[in-house]
């Protein structure tokens, strides 16, 4: 399948210089590689290191300039894994990557220094770290090292914690003021503030938010992107989706482009995936209509 460099994050002459979208690009596509037994949506399907790199490869294909390898799964209740084992899965994932020549940049979703610095070393030149630097606070470190970037996620609860039911005065206040303090901290311990990206967390589960919650930050993302950093969204299949759908996990792709197509719209232009062809369409409809 051919790629329209415009729905990519790739420049003219071919070169990705970063995960947000290059000069005159509209929008970057995160493909979500999950080396996992457990995922939310796509349990044990990529576990196989082959089965992951082939999906990798197929959806750098649809379009994805960023390959989030993951190895360890959010889900509440999800088994923890020790930092070996987290490596183990996804530095083989990122090894064959680099080997297979993918012009897309390789991201780590790992909350843990060890796998963040082996990821690093085997070539992922962006660190995805869902907890924003409160359980590993030397990513900061090992990513300003590897001139690497960095994506801080607001969920509220510490990693493998019970999930405490889900209150806030303003959501969106409440966000706003938790990333730009974990900016401050990574930008003081060495990471380049242009390097960074930041992202709500949508979902419940781990993430805390409820379905009112999830809506609210959609509606009010402007505020978000006002924090003058890109704005990277991952609603991909998400439980809100469903409990608005009355959808199972693998039927939520309506939903999914529906969220897209209004955060695209609401100013983000990362989009972590699970289905990169449909998001891809569906972006590159709307940056035609809204971007004259
Ligand atoms: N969501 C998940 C995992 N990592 N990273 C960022 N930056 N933003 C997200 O919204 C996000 C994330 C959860 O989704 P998934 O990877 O599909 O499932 P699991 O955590 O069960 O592997």
């Amino acid at each position: 399948m051919s790629v329209d460099p415009r729905a990519s994050g790739a420049d003219s002459s071919g070169e990705w210089p970063g995960a947000a979208p290059a000069a005159g690009r509209r929008f970057a596509l995160m493909g979500i590689v999950n080396v996992t037994p457990d995922s939310f949506s796509d349990a044990g399907r990529f576990f196989d290191p082959a089965d992951a790199v082939a999906h990798a490869l197929e959806l750098e294909a649809e379009g994805a300039t960023i390959l989030d390898v993951g190895g360890e799964s959010t889900r509440p209740g999800a088994d923890p894994v020790e930092a070996d084992e987290e490596a183990r899965r996804v530095v083989p994932v990122i090894e064959a990557l680099v080997a297979a020549g993918v012009r897309a940049r390789i991201s780590v979703d790992t909350m843990k220094g060890e796998v963040a610095r082996r990821a690093l070393e085997a070539g992922a030149t962006l660190v995805n770290d869902v907890t924003a630097l409160r359980a590993a606070p030397e990513i900061a470190e090992l990513a300003a090292a590897a001139g690497a970037e960095l994506c801080l996620m607001h969920m509220r609860e510490p990693p493998n914690q019970p999930p405490a039911p889900p209150r806030y005065a303003d959501i969106v206040a409440e966000v706003k003021s938790f990333l730009e303090e974990r900016m401050a901290f990574a930008v003081a311990h060495g990471v380049p503030e242009e390097r960074i990206i930041l992202d709500p967390g949508f979902g419940g589960g781990s993430f805390g938010k409820d379905l009112a919650q999830n809506l609210e930050l959609l509606r009010r993302l402007p505020e978000l992107v006002a924090l003058g950093r890109p704005v990277l969204v991952g609603t991909s299949r998400k439980g809100f989706l469903g409990e608005l759908t009355g959808r199972p996990v693998d039927e939520r792709l309506s939903g999914t482009l529906a969220t897209s197509v209004i955060a695209y719209a609401h100013g983000a232009r990362i989009f972590r995936v699970h289905d990169v062809a449909p998001v891809r369409d569906a972006l590159t409809v709307t940056a035609a209509t809204l971007e004259r």
